[in-house]
């Protein structure tokens, strides 16, 4: 069959191609060897030029994740309390006709008192939204804001450049000067770190921009350490400088922007003096910093989400998204920037999640819930939620404020769907919990964030115990609930053709018979695809001032929008909680993802809290200390960490523990709040300030009562 390369390695091997499932930018072409029905090895397919035959340490170790003996093989129903994880063995039929009849039930009333919650466990077009989001538009259930990770980038990308756009990945290696800016790509991005160090061996300079001296930065040439939040101010700074120092590209700026002029008034503001204060490094830093980058060409910027997670994140976003249009960057191909790449694919959403399936028609949204403020509308939604379905996420470990979280999922009103492979802290909270296959066990098509390819995903092996697809269930669900439209049934390849104009010519002829052929296809971009402008905003420029942002009484212009939680913006607050924490991904972990997986917890060791000398020693905090972060919202224990790679005044603490895997039973997520950002209504996980004392993790419980 043509899904199975015949070069297998050895007699009674086959190899089948799949596509790496998670919410990582570099979204690897996998060839998975089979022998009598049992995976055996997944590798990294070496023709595929961004994977070449390379996989991180997590989905290495992929046979080891499948065939956990922890993982969910029937369906089952609560016997215990909420969140006590007490539960008994039912048949699909059982599960599923009671779960059909309570959500019609609801659905009779009012369908917006049912919530789905999903994130990117897979980021893939069936299993992801392709069948849930058909099923919850048709029942009419409360529209879910999925804006936990990237949206105030997306969204400040969308007012600047026009969409989630930039360079190819692989014209890195050709760069002179690449900023690595809110991003540690040896954790988090690795295929891409292998392209930056190709870049340094040819002669490029690589300049970190991180509060924190990461694995990456301790690497590049240079590590700008400023403050989170501050990366606003770094960017007017440098535009300040580039224009003082006559460093743009005025035909550049003439033909492919708009206004030039304004966004020059504001940057005479942000003297470096001022940027630097506001960031906390030097003067001869933000100075140094622009002149490479006037000076050193082709200039690329490797953006990452971790320097918008704060109040002004969307902002930070716009700032650094003009520099490239400055200095002409984007006219070499391995100049320009690349945050996402989710818009280089002509991916069809009408199509694919069919928003026209809502009863009443498009004219009749139902009410939305943002996703970073679970908690609260599980407490306090009106009307409230009756029912929720948990699939591809984990809330209970990744949204913020935890207690609230908890509190919303221990609410014995609440009926709880939650669809895993695995009991997480969540499934612990449900009142149905069905089995989900793995990737090795159904079929997907990927886009990713980080390059220009699509991937099919070939089920390598028959699904464990009674698991079952996300796409299946869904489906089932959908008879049971008596839903007869053919968007419902529709099959899983059907499902990824509906997800992307195949015909289009980025793609290529064949497109949808190649990939499922040959694993994977490319867009066919231009190179250097901004040379001349045409971005996808109204304009067709790149929009230093943004009539849109004028238009909805923003600022149309960027600036720097301070963390609410610091000195500047709440110094009350800053006195009580001086310690800003943040928390970004672990190098073994995927957000939540992983950490049941026993050699790689090992490797992680225990939760860390990074803390700076000069803040280690007031406190009476030595380094392996157990020690308690707190502030009002709750508190969790890690190990105390203290050398000089935090920056002094910044704690960091590593996602993403299950909560129930570490001592006093919470995560990070137990200290951050629930407040959005500037733009795109995202999550602020790294705009918060605590405290931190020596001593052991306060002994956590369950709400006393269902409340
Ligand atoms: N191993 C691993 N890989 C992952 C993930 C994981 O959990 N583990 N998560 C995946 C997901 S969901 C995502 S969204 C991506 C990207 O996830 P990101 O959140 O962008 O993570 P990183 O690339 O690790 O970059 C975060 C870096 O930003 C720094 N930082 C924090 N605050 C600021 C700030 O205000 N300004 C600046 N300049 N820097 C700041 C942190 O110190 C950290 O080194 O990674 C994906 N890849
Ligand atoms: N404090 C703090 N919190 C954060 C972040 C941070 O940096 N700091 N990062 C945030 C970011 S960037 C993100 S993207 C979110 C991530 O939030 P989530 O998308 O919720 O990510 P995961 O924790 O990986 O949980 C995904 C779950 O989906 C399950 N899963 C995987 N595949 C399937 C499948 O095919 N079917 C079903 N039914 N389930 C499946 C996995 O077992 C896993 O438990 O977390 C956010 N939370
Ligand atoms: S998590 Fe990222 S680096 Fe690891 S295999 Fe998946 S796509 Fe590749
Ligand atoms: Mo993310």
């Amino acid at each position: 069959m043509s899904m199975i390369d015949q070069s297998a390695p050895t007699a009674g091997e086959t190899v089948v191609r799949g596509a790496c499932p998670h919410d990582c930018p570099d979204t690897c072409a996998l060839l998975v060897t089979v022998r009598d029905g049992r995976a055996i090895r997944v590798a990294g397919d070496p023709d595929h030029p961004s994977t070449a035959g390379v996989l991180c340490a997590k989905v290495s170790r992929y046979t080891e994740r499948t065939y956990s003996p922890q993982r969910l093989l029937s369906p089952m129903r609560r016997v215990g309390r909420k969140g006590e994880g007490r539960f008994e063995a039912v048949s699909w039929d059982e599960a599923l006709d009671d779960i059909a009849a309570k959500l019609s039930a609801i659905a009779r009333r009012d369908p917006q008192r049912i919530l789905p919650y999903s994130y990117a466990g897979t980021m893939g077009w069936v299993q992801g939204e392709g069948m849930g989001s058909r099923l919850f538009h048709r029942m009419g259930a409360s529209l879910l804001d999925r804006t936990i990770c990237s949206s105030p980038g997306i969204t400040a990308l969308q007012y600047t450049l026009g969409g989630a756009v930039g360079m190819d990945v692989e014209r890195f290696v050709d760069s002179k000067l690449i900023l690595i800016w809110g991003s540690n790509p040896i954790t988090s991005s690795v295929h891409f770190w292998a392209l930056a160090q190709e870049a340094s061996r040819r002669g490029a300079k690589l300049i970190a921009i991180d509060p924190y001296r990461s694995d990456t930065a301790l690497k590049c040439h240079q590590h700008i350490a400023l403050m989170p939040g501050t990366d606003a101010a770094l960017a007017l700074g440098m535009m300040h400088v580039l224009i003082e120092e006559n460093l743009l590209d005025p035909d550049y700026i003439d033909r492919y922007t708009v206004g030039f002029d304004a966004l020059a008034q504001r940057a005479a503001q942000w003297t470096p003096a001022r940027a630097a204060a506001v960031c906390g490094i030097s003067e001869a830093e933000v100075r140094g910093l622009a002149l490479d980058y006037g000076r050193i060409g082709p200039a690329a910027i490797r953006l990452n989400y971790g320097m918008q997670r704060v109040h002004g994140g969307g902002n930070a976003v716009r700032a650094v998204a003009c520099l490239p249009a400055l200095i002409g960057a984007w006219r070499h191909a391995s100049g320009g920037l690349l945050l996402s790449s989710s818009n280089m694919v002509p991916v069809t959403p009408a199509s694919h999640v069919r928003p026209d399936l809502i009863p009443g028609g498009a004219g009749k949204r139902p009410r939305v819930i943002n996703m970073v403020e679970i908690g609260d509308a599980l407490l306090a939604a009106d009307p409230p939620v009756e029912a929720v379905v948990v699939y591809n996420s984990n809330p209970l470990a990744v949204a913020p404020d935890s207690e609230k979280v908890i509190q919303g999922f221990s609410r014995e009103d609440l009926f709880t769907v939650v669809i895993e492979q695995f009991q997480t802290d969540t499934a612990d909270f449900a009142d149905y919990v069905l089995p989900a296959t793995t990737q090795l066990e159904h079929f997907d098509v990927h886009k990713t964030y980080g390059h220009w390819y699509v991937l099919a995903n070939h089920p390598a092996i028959a699904p464990l115990g009674q698991a079952r697809s996300n796409s299946d269930i869904f489906r089932d669900l959908a008879q049971r609930m008596g839903y007869s439209e053919p968007a419902l049934a529709a099959s899983d390849q059907e499902i990824a053709r509906d997800a992307m104009n195949w015909s289009h010519p980025l793609a290529g002829d064949q497109a949808f018979e190649r990939m499922m052929s040959q694993g994977w296809i490319r867009m066919q971009h231009p190179d250097a695809p901004f040379a001349q402008g045409g971005f996808p905003t109204p304009s067709g420029r790149c929009e230093f001032w943004s009539e849109r942002l004028a238009r909805s009484g923003h600022d149309p212009l960027p600036d720097w929008v301070p963390n609410r939680e610091s000195a500047t913006a709440d110094p009350a607050l800053a006195r009580r909680y001086p310690l800003a924490v943040i928390s970004p991904p672990a190098r073994n972990f995927l957000n939540s993802t992983f950490v049941n997986v026993d050699s790689l917890r090992a490797r992680e060791k225990s939760p860390r809290c990074e803390i700076h000398p000069a803040d280690a020693a007031p406190r009476g905090i030595a380094h392996g200390d157990r020690v308690r972060v707190f502030n009002d919202r709750g508190s969790f224990g890690a190990e105390a960490s203290v050398s000089d790679r935090a920056r002094p005044g910044v704690v960091v603490a590593w996602g993403l523990w299950w909560p129930k895997l570490v001592e006093g039973a919470r995560n990070v997520n137990a200290v951050t709040g629930q407040a959005l950002t500037d733009m795109g209504r995202g999550p602020t996980f790294y705009d918060c300030l605590v405290e931190v004392e020596p001593g052991a993790a306060a002994q956590a419980s369950l709400p006393a009562t269902g409340g």
